[in-house]
This record gives C-alpha cells, structure tokens and sequence, in this order.
C-alpha cells in the first residue's frame, strides 16, 4: 500500500528539523515541522525520553509523527550533562563545560534518538558519535554544543563543518537514517 511520505516533526529547535529534513528528504521523505515543546521525562536514557514524549505528543495531536532527543555525555564527568544538555546549555553553557573540563578527560558522545509513533505502534531509532570536547570553541555553524564537539578521527568541531558534512557522521542523523529507511519500507503495518 502506497503511504504518504510526509512525517511531522514536533520539536522547538529550528537546527534540529532542518538537520533532519536533510538528511530524509535523501530518502524521499518530507519533514513538515510542528513547532512545540516535547513535554519530557527526567531520564537519563535518551530512549526512553522520547518513547514517553511520543506518547503524550501523539494524544495531543493525535496523528503519526516524530520526536527527537539529545544527550551529550562527558565520560569524565561521569556522564555529565547526558540528558539535561539543554539545561546545562542555557545555565553553565560551553564556557561553564569547559571549566569543569580544566584538568579532566576530554572524552565525550552524543547520543541521539528518535521516537516515531501511530496509535499503539511505536518505534525508537538512536544514533551516537564519539569524540571529545576541544580546548576552546571553534566555528560558527550548527548549534548547542556543536562549537566544542570534534568527532573521532576528525580535527574540526562540528561547528566547523557545513550541514551536509555535519549529516554524513552526526548522532541524529544516523537516528534519522534508521527512521527514514524503516519508515520507506512500510513496516508502519508490523505489529
Ligand atoms: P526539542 O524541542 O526537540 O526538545 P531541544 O533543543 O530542547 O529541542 P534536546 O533537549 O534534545 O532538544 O537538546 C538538548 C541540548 O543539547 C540542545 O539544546 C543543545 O544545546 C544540545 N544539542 C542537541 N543536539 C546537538 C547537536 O547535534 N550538536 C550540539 N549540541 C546539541
């Protein structure tokens, strides 16, 4: 059966629709954006945050769509923010991380997923990227933390690279890949 490959994305974050709209409308989907805040359980399982907010998303609005969510997790710091990223963002934000960093292990990862729901059906996708926390921040594209994360193997931040480079490595859009491949196959209809 043919289905509509529109899917409505509700997120606050401008940058993480148009990243996600790129890296689906590779695989022939549209992202229609609905511009809302995802109400969000304390967690530290980026999974299980979204699993709970596509819920309660979906009784709000009750058609098929997507929520997204984010953890930054710093491995000397214990995981520090993990889930609470947006919160660290906007009290201690990138110069506040850095200071606690002085002296400390570098290493760090994003995890990102995403939660896709229709009725009782319900399907979360995640993607991660390794890297570690620069020294001081560099570059001026992306967004949140982009301007001190530099993935593995890389010598840039992800500020540094452009939207297409960020989206051929980047936590989301390897969430983004699993939906939309899932998605474009239809098994919408498996139990
Ligand atoms: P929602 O409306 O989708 O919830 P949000 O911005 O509140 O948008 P999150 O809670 O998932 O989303 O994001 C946590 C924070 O982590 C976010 O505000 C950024 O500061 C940071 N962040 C998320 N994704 C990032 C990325 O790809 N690169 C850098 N920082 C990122």
């Amino acid at each position: 059966m043919q289905r509509s490959s529109n899917i409505l994305f509700v997120t606050t974050n401008e940058d993480k629709f148009k990243e996600v709209s790129f890296v689906l409308s590779k695989i022939g989907i549209v992202v229609d954006w609905l511009k809302d805040e995802k109400e969000e359980i304390q967690s530290e399982d980026t999974s299980e945050i979204v699993s709970r907010a596509g819920d309660m998303m979906y009784r709000k609005y009750a058609v098929p769509l997507i929520v997204e969510d984010t953890g930054l997790f710093v491995r000397s710091l214990r995981g520090f923010p993990g889930c609470f990223a947006s919160y660290a963002y906007k009290t201690i934000g990138i110069q506040g991380l850095l200071k606690l960093l002085e002296g400390k292990g570098r290493e760090a990862y994003f995890v990102s997923s995403i939660c896709y729901v229709q009725g009782s059906l319900k399907k979360v996708f995640t993607g991660r990227l390794e890297g570690r926390i620069a020294e001081r921040e560099a570059g001026s594209g992306g967004f949140g933390f982009d301007p001190v994360f530099v993935p593995n193997g890389m010598s840039k931040t992800l500020a540094e690279l452009t939207l297409e480079e960020k989206c051929a490595i980047s936590h989301r859009a390897k969430a983004a890949t699993l939906f939309g491949e899932w998605f474009k196959m239809g098994n919408i209809y498996e139990q």
